[in-house]
């Protein structure tokens, strides 16, 4: 069987599994049939706010830290110490006080949580696009087709993410791994702090088998009650009985009964993206009418467009050009396109092509282009054989993004893609830029 040492981050295979990790002899090994083979994973940190505040403060690591102070205020939460004498989150800070007289009371700093919220976020971004945030500390990720990009199965990746947070972030997550998200969920509460878990396809049925109803969300202390009273205690007592009996008892919620305890859960995972559409624009200090100073700026837009785009990870397929003339009028005109892109050139050749019909001897104050139909990706990118010519440009903005990822923004000057970016440059000097994303919906 494969096992994966969560220290020095490997996967072997030895039979039988063994207790140590045989190349560095760390005991936080996990073997498993299905190590890695499972996609989907649920990440929530420990103790968030506390061990953010333990983290700040590294006299407090060996202290029950609890976050929620004052005399009528409840506890956010607090941390693993602190649980062994009973307390929880949402108690009222004066009961917490009673049960754990040492405990160090701290006020909560939400700006300081958002703040590592958004870093550890930053990290999950950089394994896969395909993030559902459930909180300021939880998200579900689909790490379904990023053994390529990775060049290791999720297990190993997710082992990777834990041991960056703890080093880079200075706090500990727990994982759950499995083949979707109701049992990712159920498998990171399984072994906290520092937890990893996983829960195989094989072992779906009989692991569920002796759990109680109410680890199925939406059962609340109600519906445990009712199910107790029609003779369901456990899920196994739901496996076993007839689905339409479930749904004719219980309607909607009874067909959910049926599909869970039996581990079975279809719902993607779903990205919250936030902006509808990304674009960029810029009003010139003097009025243009030329095509190729408006293309000029037109490209370096694209660029800006397609920046913004790879860093959130997004593509779209609807191409906006807009442009305002001397007198204030507004123009906007859009194309769709096959294949969604983020690709700089390809927005450009798009845009410039809606430029074109524009260009009439109209002088023109603004330009700017958009890009809406976002979803989360990096797009196809153009074929060799069938676009050899498009093929080529690709690889080229590639190799320049991953040269500016590497040495920095401006590390080069794509200028090679467009040979009049330098023209434009020195007749449009002092051209003010108002670039804006704009966030809707
Ligand atoms: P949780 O993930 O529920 O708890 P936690 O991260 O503190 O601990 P665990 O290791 O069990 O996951 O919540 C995340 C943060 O949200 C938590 O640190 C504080 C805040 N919170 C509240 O403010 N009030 C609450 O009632 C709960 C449950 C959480
Ligand atoms: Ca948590």
């Amino acid at each position: 069987m494969q096992f994966l040492c969560r220290d020095c981050i490997r996967i072997g295979e030895v039979f039988p599994t063994p207790k140590r990790c045989p190349n560095c002899g760390s005991p936080r090994i996990i073997a498993h049939e299905e190590l890695t083979g499972l996609t989907i994973a649920h990440i929530d940190c420990d103790a968030f706010y506390a061990n953010i505040e333990k983290r700040n403060n590294p006299q407090l690591k060996d202290r029950p830290v609890i976050i929620g102070m004052g005399v009528r205020s409840v506890v956010a939460t607090c941390c693993y110490i602190a649980r062994q004498s009973g307390v929880h989150s949402a108690m009222p800070s004066s009961t917490a006080k009673k049960l754990c007289p040492n405990g160090v009371f701290l006020k909560t700093n939400m700006k300081e949580y958002k703040k590592v919220s958004r870093e550890i976020f930053a990290l999950f971004e950089q394994l896969t696009p395909l993030i559902e945030p459930l909180s300021i500390d939880e998200a579900f990720l689909d790490l379904g087709g990023t053994q390529k990009l990775h060049k290791a199965p999720p297990a190993l990746v997710l082992a990777k993410l834990a041991q960056k947070i703890e080093q880079q972030i200075g706090i500990s997550i727990s994982i759950g791994l499995s083949h979707n998200k109701f049992l990712a969920k159920i498998a990171s509460d399984m072994d906290k702090p520092r937890g990893f878990s996983i829960i195989g396809k094989q072992e779906t049925l009989s692991f569920l088998a002796n759990k109680p109803v109410n680890i199925i969300y939406g059962v609340g202390k109600k519906f445990t009650q009712k199910l107790k009273q029609d003779g369901f205690l456990t899920l196994a007592q739901l496996q076993n009985h007839p689905k339409e009996d479930l749904i004719k008892r219980y309607g909607e919620l009874g067909a959910n009964l049926a599909q869970l305890s039996r581990g079975i859960d279809n719902r993607k995972v779903k990205p919250n993206i936030k902006a509808k559409s990304l674009s960029t624009e810029i009003t010139f200090e003097k009025d243009i009418d030329d095509f190729e100073i408006l293309s000029t700026k037109l490209y370096e837009l694209s660029e800006k467009l397609s920046q913004a785009l790879k860093k959130k990870r997004l593509i779209g397929d609807i191409i906006t050009l807009k442009l305002k003339t001397k007198s204030f009028k507004l123009r906007t005109r859009s194309k769709q396109i096959v294949l969604p892109t983020q690709l700089a050139h390809i927005i450009f050749e798009i845009a410039q092509y809606l430029l074109l019909r524009e260009v009439d001897g109209t002088k023109f104050r603004l330009i700017g282009v958009g890009i809406s139909g976002l979803r989360p990706g990096r797009g196809q990118d153009p074929i060799d054989l069938i676009e050899p010519k498009i093929a080529k440009k690709t690889a080229a903005e590639r190799a320049i993004d991953n040269l500016r990822e590497k040495y920095g923004e401006n590390a080069v000057i794509s200028g090679k893609l467009y040979p009049l970016k330098n023209k434009s440059d020195t007749k449009n000097k002092g051209g003010k830029t108002n670039e804006r994303i704009n966030k809707r919906g």
